[in-house]
């Protein structure tokens, strides 16, 4: 009888640990990293500032895609879109405000002069991406690379 009680209790206490007590949730709903990054640098570089990137899995990012230069430029990269959940790309007009909210998987964006877009993404894979680029023809031979680290 005792034995069955206390066998009662720890079944009780082992189901009340797996049911949630350490779930984390939904993880699109948290609070976003903002992580800017410039395409293009005023001056006609062709760049990304910064051109490397650190992120953890888990994590709600709103990454920042401005391109304050007077040319179009793209961010590419492949190995991030596969490593990403997509909650959402916003395209927003010249004022900064939202103009567009576009939802499903994203493998490149292209950012017109003076405009910006943010992508929001949680990491759910680690490794080094070394395949981040402008696919505007001469820009990644000019430089127009990165590096992203996903912890
Ligand atoms: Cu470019």
């Amino acid at each position: 009888m005792t034995a069955r009680i206390l066998m009662l209790i720890v079944t009780l206490a082992v189901l009340g640990a797996a049911s949630g007590a350490n779930a984390a949730g939904d993880l699109t709903a948290q609070k976003p990293i903002v992580v800017t990054v410039e395409l293009g640098g005023a001056k006609g570089a062709l760049r990304f500032s910064p051109d490397s990137l650190r992120l953890e899995t888990g994590k709600l990012y709103q990454l920042r895609l401005v391109n304050p230069s007077d040319t179009a430029h793209y961010f590419s990269s492949e190995k991030l879109a596969a490593a990403v959940y997509t909650r959402k790309v916003q395209v927003n007009g010249a004022d900064g405000k939202p103009r567009a909210e576009i939802k499903g998987q994203v493998r490149e964006i292209e950012v017109f002069p003076g405009a910006s877009a943010e992508w929001w993404f949680v990491p759910v894979k680690t490794g080094t991406l070394t395949d981040l680029r402008c696919t505007i023809a001469g820009h990644t031979e000019a430089g127009m690379v990165g590096r992203i680290v996903i912890e």
